[in-house]
């Protein structure tokens, strides 16, 4: 990638399309190309074959997609399965079309099996039963993977995919019903500090564990990969740690100053009980993470107290990109 070239970041308006921008806009890439939700549907074959034909970019970042936590994923079954299709059907099909030399297709540890060995590496896929609550997402993320792989092999498009664990930092999505477990406990702890309340409550049992990887380690390994990696085998991008729920939880109430009760809701679903991932294949390759959990916290918390207000309604990932230098339709 020259720095001069034609980058499609698809989905610039998320948590992973914005530390991606946020990360090649720091590297001195002049050439990214940006559109918003409204401006175009990515869900729309024709729309996306047009974008494609008019701008012809050289590089895809591929981070559109419809994401949530374990109670959106179990609550929309198939907004989950039918949009994460569409979106990067669309996008591979129109990127192969129209020359793309290169697009970067971004899943989820979703992916692999609930019971699959600890840590997963990538190939346990396909070795055993989804995790419930969220198999509708996977079997889309899965779909995406193997379509980069067959495109590649029959049409030797040159199509790469990277499997994050779970991801936090600024630019997520704080809403308390949809979010993922970092960002509703970040702002369930401060709410209740500000207006005082004795007592936060947190889903499930605390007992299941994750691994947290902050957004701008993710988008590293995404410039990495783009650059250094061209094989058709998915990598796992992980932290190499994982901590129980009831963990994070006390180093967020920590970290936030409330000093009040933690309670958990066992009527609340615990997911996936551990989906630690083998990341060996990428650390060998040269990328690491340099970014610890509780660091980590600490800045998501500070960029959460900046914009609390736009963080809530959801309408801030624009302002975190917005003095790139970015075309935006
Ligand atoms: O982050 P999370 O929603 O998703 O939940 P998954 C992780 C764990 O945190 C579960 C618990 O055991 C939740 O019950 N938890 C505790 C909470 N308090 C809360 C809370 O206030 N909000 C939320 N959301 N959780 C997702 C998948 O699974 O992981 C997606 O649904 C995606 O498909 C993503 O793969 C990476 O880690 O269980």
């Amino acid at each position: 990638m020259k720095l001069n070239s034609l980058i499609f970041v698809a989905g610039h308006q998320g948590l992973v399309g914005s530390a991606i921008v946020r990360r090649l806009v720091g590297a001195g890439f002049e050439n990214i190309l940006l559109r918003s939700r409204a401006n175009l549907d990515l869900t729309s074959q024709q729309t996306v074959n047009d974008f494609f034909a008019e701008n012809r970019p050289e590089y895809v970042f591929l981070a559109a997609a419809k994401v949530g936590g374990i109670l959106a994923n179990d609550s929309y079954p198939a907004e989950f399965l039918r949009d994460n299709v569409a979106i990067q059907t669309n996008v591979i099909d129109a990127a192969y079309r129209n020359g793309t030399r290169k697009l970067l297709f971004l899943g989820s540890s979703c992916i692999y099996p609930r019971n699959a060995p600890q840590p997963m590496t990538e190939e346990c896929l396909l070795t055993g039963s989804l995790e419930p609550t969220n198999e509708w997402y996977a079997i889309a993320k899965i779909c995406g993977l193997k379509m980069c792989q067959a495109y590649r092999r029959q049409y030797g498009f040159r199509a790469i995919s990277a499997m994050p664990t779970n991801l936090y930092g600024p630019g997520d999505n704080f809403d308390l019903e949809t979010s993922h477990v970092l960002p509703a406990l970040v702002r369930k702890f401060d709410e209740a500090k500000l207006n005082q309340h004795p007592e936060v409550e947190v889903w499930g049992s605390g007992a299941p564990r994750r691994e947290f990887l902050h957004v701008d380690d993710l988008a590293n390994a995404c410039l990495f990969l783009m650059q250094n990696y061209d094989s058709e085998l998915w990598v796992n991008v992980g932290f190499g740690e994982d901590i129980s729920i009831g963990h994070l939880a006390r180093l967020i109430a920590r970290i936030v100053g409330f000093e009040g009760t933690i309670r958990m809701d066992p009527s609340k679903p615990d997911g996936a009980s551990r989906k630690l991932l083998d990341s060996r294949r990428i650390r060998a390759l040269g990328w690491k993470p340099q970014i610890p959990i509780e660091l980590g916290i600490e800045r998501t918390y500070k960029w959460y107290q900046e914009n609390r207000a736009l963080a809530i309604v959801g309408a801030h990932t624009r302002t975190l990109v917005s003095d790139s230098k970015c075309t935006d339709g």
